[in-house]
């Protein structure tokens, strides 16, 4: 079998068997052109009336847009099709019929609402720009497993069901396990940390993570892919900073190296970041968002439009991503280290364009003092035994960072909303397809 990639001059005037859907078909008396549509592009079918069996000229007319077809034919140069040649077919058979109408259109042009996109998921994908995206993102895990495997991190897979949240409570989702509650993971955080004190002292996961997202933003959903990475006997949070620039860094360049056919489909170059990434404390960060007119307090959460305000101020300036550290500690979950004597902790947020992308730090992994800044946050260190015990017989200074995939992808391409870049988004309206 060929398909609209793979058919080259080589081909020429031999027979070929290309499989599809039928995106279109027009019949203009003397000649009836099929255009078949598959993963890579297009193919032209022509069917000059002199030259075809009458039923096969009649199926071709009947066969309904979006059908699945099989179509057998020899491969001709013509300097009118698109692609540089066309086929000329002799059979036509039909894999599967394509009831009209359609939910959706493929080939047209007009925009449709993100419900009716979402809810025919299956059609929406049909168009080759929105499949473009999860190539690219495909390419972009690739390329995060290649950097990471290349910097000596170990591939692990964390439970998605457990027994207690780890980034608060409000967005926790939960189940029923057995006789027990339990919840939908919101992060590997506890467990890669536990990880850290075996020896196993650079690890990495990409996996599901929940989130009971009240929230209806174009960049919250409740079920996300994170890329999480740990690492043992760091000096500082720098050494963390620059595994995720390195990452991120490889991830930029190799799609814009690798992924020209489908940035093309899209529209769309990818603009590598300059390194190394600027860095911003939380209070300089702070500032400069006050300074452009958005009135925060010391504590305060950047929020949505300061995170904006200030990606347009660092664009201006020339710098698409940069880290904002030192957030204030309260603002920060109960792991992450304090600043001894300052109100600041070993934190850092790494923000592209005015988006939060990934955040991390330096842990706390002093068991006195972990068990201490839980109670400040009001949790009960009884729920996190199993957790704490790992802490209690050796645990060496670590620290890392979760990603979250989808935003990076759709930042990166600049995409309106998070939802393009997941196949089936989750979130508190939607739970189908
Ligand atoms: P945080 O909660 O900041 O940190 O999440 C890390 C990254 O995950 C992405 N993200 C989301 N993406 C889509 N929809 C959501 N609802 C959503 N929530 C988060 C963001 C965010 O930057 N355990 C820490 C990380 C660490 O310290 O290692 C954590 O989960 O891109």
């Amino acid at each position: 079998m060929k398909n609209s990639k793979s058919i080259g001059n080589e081909d020429f005037d031999k027979e070929v068997v290309v499989k599809g859907w039928v995106q279109e078909v027009r019949l203009l008396g003397g000649i009836s052109f099929l255009i078949l549509r598959d993963r890579f592009g297009t193919v032209q079918i022509t069917a000059p009336k002199k030259k075809i069996a009458p039923e096969l000229m009649a199926q071709i007319a009947a066969v309904s847009r979006e059908s699945v077809v099989s179509i057998q034919g020899i491969v001709k140069q013509s300097n009118q099709a698109k692609a540089g040649y066309e086929v000329i077919p002799s059979t036509l058979t039909v894999l599967s019929i394509a009831q009209a109408p359609l939910p959706m259109g493929v080939i047209d042009k007009v925009s449709v609402e993100y419900d009716t996109r979402f809810n025919n998921r299956f059609m929406d994908l049909r168009k080759p720009e929105n499949r473009a995206i999860f190539e690219i993102k495909s390419l972009s895990l690739q390329l995060l497993d290649e950097y990471m495997t290349g910097q000596g991190f170990v591939e692990m897979f964390t439970p998605k069901i457990v027994a207690a949240g780890a980034e608060g409570g409000a967005s926790l989702f939960e189940l029923k396990y057995f006789d027990k509650k339990a919840y939908l993971a919101q992060s590997p955080q506890l467990y890669k940390q536990m990880v850290m004190s075996t020896g196993l002292d650079r690890v990495y996961e990409m996996g599901p993570a929940f989130r009971a997202e009240l929230s209806d933003t174009i960049r919250h959903v409740s079920e996300f892919i994170s890329f999480d990475a740990e690492l043992a006997f760091i000096d500082s949070q720098r050494d963390v900073m620059d595994v995720l620039e390195g990452v991120t860094h490889h991830i930029f360049a190799g799609v814009a190296e690798k992924a020209k056919d489908h940035l093309a489909v899209l529209g769309k170059d990818v603009k590598v970041p300059k390194l190394p990434y600027p860095v911003l404390t939380y209070s300089e960060a702070l500032q400069m968002v006050n300074d452009g007119g958005i009135k925060l307090n010391e504590g305060d959460d950047l929020g949505t439009e300061g995170e904006k305000l200030l990606g347009d101020i660092m664009m201006e300036k020339g710098y698409d991503m940069y880290w904002i550290m030192e957030y204030p500690e309260e603002a920060k979950p109960f792991y992450i280290m304090e600043k001894d004597g300052t109100p600041y902790s070993y934190s850092f947020d790494l923000d592209y364009r005015g988006q939060e992308m990934a955040s991390g730090g330096q842990r706390e992994h002093r068991y006195d003092r972990l068990v201490a800044r839980m109670e400040k946050k009001q949790l009960d260190p009884k729920d996190f035994n199993y957790y704490l015990s790992a802490f209690s017989y050796g645990m060496p200074p670590h620290g890392g960072f979760g990603l979250g995939i989808e935003r990076l992808v759709v930042k990166m391409l600049d995409l309106p909303n998070i939802r393009e870049a997941i196949l089936f988004p989750r979130d508190r309206n939607r739970l189908v397809p």
